[in-house]
């Protein structure tokens, strides 16, 4: 692909109508901003979208008085399965303050230390699966075994409900039910017209309402007989069913909580297991890194051959905290966000963005932006240590968002993984016994696909 040469406001124009449809449309957008520059506008079949990944750009689009969470297509279609639930509500659907309202107590920092014995529990299904794996010298699936401890995670910690996903050998067929449907909202938004997607559209529909079947079990499992069982009431379902709205005496009603369940059990697990499988993919090509990782947790653990890793801990792991943004630098395992302008406003002083106008973030292209310095692709997590932060612009790094649509089971997510990844360093060496070469796959997320990994237990003298 080659810039025609056409501009709009001074900004390139790519038309992409007759490109083949890509396998991970974030690559591409990342290889034309590359060609393009910071800012460019993406043509399909008439329809326009501006892209930009300039810190400058991004820097206003985080101005909460100018610009707000876009619903992009993407979103529209997500919305589809998961309706008014936070991650997808529109800006002024009143479900999304009140849901906010009622569930960000669940992710206060005192809340991590309620979800840390759970976290524990599951990362001890893995590591026991892991320790079949290391006895027998068969390599392990780095991605199928992160979703599947990051789903049962969510499912008990949020929901009291246990996917059991190490018990069989196939991952729960929720989550394969999941893949397809965000699929199905990504290839949605690249639709040739006059085709027919009538059976891809039903097979979606049938997708939709297993996911729909899934979540009435986990909500049933809670309200069987009146009694509250296997959850805490102060958990996501237990605040869901039972919290009244400060502001007007009522609850969540059933088709938002349902709307919940499901935006829950997706953004809660989805992202946080391929954050972890890039970040251990990383630990392989760099041993400089792998062994500082080592030397922090041996620090904390010592060859204690099951540690017991406290709350506190976690927080002690600041190093391996700093592998997992690093990670989260070079691939975002949600790679864009919208914004869309509240009135009439020139982005950049130059580019003129419409009210209602959305414009799109390519993160992992803000996270290459020259702020990073000369070698933005090198993995290097000195650049989170907290003297490297405070010398930056907060809006160089934004894997979880921004504002108050911004992520908010970030401090879930990153207790979860920082306690995994110390866990597993501390007890494994980690063999890249088929040489992998990196693959992204994108599902609107992104993972390493075939991703796997020869184990080796570790003794006093590694
Ligand atoms: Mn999460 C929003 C990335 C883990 C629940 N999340 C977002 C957004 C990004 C994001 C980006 C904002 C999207 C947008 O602006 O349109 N989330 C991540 C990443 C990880 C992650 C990279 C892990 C790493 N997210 C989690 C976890 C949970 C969660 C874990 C739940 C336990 N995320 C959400 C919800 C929203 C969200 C809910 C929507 C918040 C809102 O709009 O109010």
């Amino acid at each position: 692909v080659s810039p025609h040469g056409e501009t709009r406001d001074g900004i390139p124009v790519i038309d992409v109508s007759e490109l083949p449809p890509a396998g991970a449309p974030v690559l591409r957008l990342m290889e034309h901003a590359r060609l393009l520059g910071p800012a460019f506008v993406q043509r399909r079949h008439g329809h326009e979208i501006l892209f930009v990944s300039g810190l400058d750009l991004v820097t206003e689009l985080a101005d909460e008085q100018r610009f707000t969470k876009a619903i992009t297509p993407a979103l529209h279609n997500v919305r589809e399965f998961a309706g008014d639930g936070l991650f997808t509500a529109l800006n002024d659907e009143p479900n999304w303050a009140k849901a906010h309202d009622i569930l960000m107590p669940a992710f206060a920092l005192g809340s991590m230390r309620t979800y840390h014995p759970v976290m524990l529990r599951v990362a001890r299904r893995l590591i026991a699966g892991w320790d079949r794996h290391a006895a027998d010298g068969t390599p392990v699936d780095v991605p199928g075994d992160m979703t599947r401890m990051t789903l049962d995670t969510i499912g008990l910690a949020g929901f009291g409900f246990d996917f059991g996903s190490f018990e069989g050998d196939a991952p729960h067929a929720f989550v394969e039910a999941m893949v397809r449907c965000l699929d199905w909202a990504m290839h949605r938004m690249f639709r040739v017209p006059g085709v027919d997607y009538g059976e891809v559209d039903e097979a979606f529909r049938a997708d939709a309402a297993f996911l729909n079947s899934v979540v009435d079990e986990v909500i049933t499992a809670r309200t069987a007989g009146g009694a509250r069982s296997g959850g805490p009431a102060e958990d996501l379902l237990g605040l869901m069913l039972e919290a009244v709205h400060p502001a007007d005496g009522t609850t969540l009603d059933r088709e938002n909580i349902r709307n919940q369940v499901i935006t829950f059990l997706i953004a809660g697990h989805e992202t946080t297991s391929g954050t972890l499988a890039f970040a251990l993919h990383h630990l392989t090509q760099h041993p400089a890194v792998l062994h500082q990782v080592r030397a922090e947790v041996d620090a904390l653990w010592g060859d204690t051959a099951d540690p017991e890793p406290s709350y506190e801990d976690v927080g002690r792991l600041r190093y391996t905290r700093q592998v997992l943004n690093e990670t989260l630098r070079l691939w975002p395992a949600a790679p864009g966000f919208g914004r869309e302008a509240r009135r009439d406003t020139l982005l950049g002083g130059r580019i003129p963005v419409r009210a209602g106008q959305s414009v799109s973030v390519i993160t992992p292209m803000l996270h290459r932006d020259p702020v990073w310095g000369d070698n933005p692709e090198l993995f290097d997590p000195a650049r989170f240590t907290p003297e490297a932060e405070a010398a930056r612009s907060p809006h160089a790094f934004k894997p979880f968002g921004t504002g108050e649509r911004a992520c908010i089971g970030r401090q879930f997510a990153l207790h979860e993984a920082t306690m995994l990844l110390g866990m597993l360093v501390h007890r494994y060496r980690l063999v890249d016994h088929a040489d992998y070469r990196l693959h992204v796959k994108q599902s609107l997320t992104i993972k390493p696909e075939g991703f796997t990994l020869g184990l080796v237990r570790r003794t006093a003298a590694d």
